[in-house]
């Protein structure tokens, strides 16, 4: 099994912005002003204009032109901002994440799928919202710390350290409650969840992955059939826009890629007295039980049912 380097290679020119994202795991910054805002949108209503149902990022759609230019037009408008930031990466996916209104765009508590070898190096999301975000909307949860919990590998064969108490963990999770153009830099490795968009409008969001200059990509995959391993793959920098088994067998094994073996994981696994003794617990449970749906819904039980939902959505 690996572990984490003792200190984190530097991404952040400034020193404060990098305790802080080596400590917490995020760090949230001022990022597109008000004119990017608009392009952004104009550019997504051009490459998209049928608003899909439900959670829908571009990097999931069968669109490849879609796919492409948002890529390629997110990441140049995310260069102002990284270079102001940032130092020795390199950005390899510019996307976008929407969420349209109703109750099917929860997102589940999860971290996202390794991208590098995290024994060196570091994968890093900048998810901007071209709104203000609410409770409401479609907020981005965050569970502080969680990305040093334990070294993974991760991806959609293979379970989750957490998934014993998926449903617990939203009482330690923080929202994130960002302007439009503001922006959360985040740890692939971190725990986040966002509930549904409760609110009558679309929420659209920039998310852009970035990660050390010298890193090569790699994926790996759990084959149940070898317990106590999974394999790892080498990915060309293009693997998440061009990847097109995310929208439709995203749990197989990857038929792109080179098959570097199997790697020993010891699949870890936590209880309620681990969250306990490492979390702190907030009002998240309570908040998201009480967002007013902007939908029509009419009362408590309805409410509470849409929350219930929520839950489902985690486990
Ligand atoms: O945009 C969101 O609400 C969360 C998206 C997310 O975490 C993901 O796509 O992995
Ligand atoms: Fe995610």
């Amino acid at each position: 099994m690996f572990k984490f380097p003792d200190k984190m290679l530097k991404l952040f020119c400034d020193v404060k912005h990098q305790d802080e994202f080596e400590k917490n795991g995020f760090v949230i910054l001022p990022f597109y002003n008000e004119k990017e805002i608009k392009e952004l949108e104009a550019l997504y209503y051009r490459l998209h204009p049928i608003n899909e149902k439900g959670f829908f990022p571009s990097t999931f759609s069968g669109d490849k032109n879609y796919r492409t230019v948002a890529d390629a037009e997110i990441r140049r408008m995310c260069e102002p901002g990284i270079e102001k930031y940032c130092e020795n990466i390199k950005v390899v996916c510019g996307s976008f994440i929407v969420k349209s209104p109703g109750p099917e765009s929860g997102m589940c508590v999860h971290q996202d799928m390794s991208l590098v070898d995290e024994s060196r190096f570091t994968g890093i999301n900048i998810w901007v919202p071209l709104v203000d975000l609410t409770i409401e909307n479609g907020a981005l949860f965050v569970l502080p710390g969680s990305h040093r919990v334990f070294p993974t590998y991760r991806g959609s064969s293979i379970p989750e350290f957490f998934q014993n108490v998926s449903e617990q963990m939203i009482d330690y999770l923080q929202p994130v409650l960002l302007k439009a153009g503001e922006a959360v830099f985040f740890d692939q490795s971190i725990i986040h969840f966002s509930p549904p968009n409760y609110s009558d409008k679309i929420r659209i969001v920039t998310n852009t992955y970035f990660t050390h200059k010298n890193t090569e990509y790699r994926t790996y995959y759990f084959d149940k059939t070898q317990p106590g391993y999974v394999e790892a793959f080498a990915q060309d920098d293009s693997f998440m826009t061009n990847f097109q088994q995310f929208g439709e067998n995203i749990h197989d094994r990857p038929k792109v890629g080179t098959s570097l073996g199997l790697v020993e994981y010891n699949f870890p696994k936590i209880d309620t007295d681990f969250l306990e003794k490492h979390f702190t617990k907030t009002n998240a449970r309570e908040l998201i039980l009480n967002a007013v749906p902007k939908q029509p819904v009419e009362n408590t039980v309805e409410r509470k049912s849409i929350f219930k939902r929520v839950m489902e959505l985690i486990n």
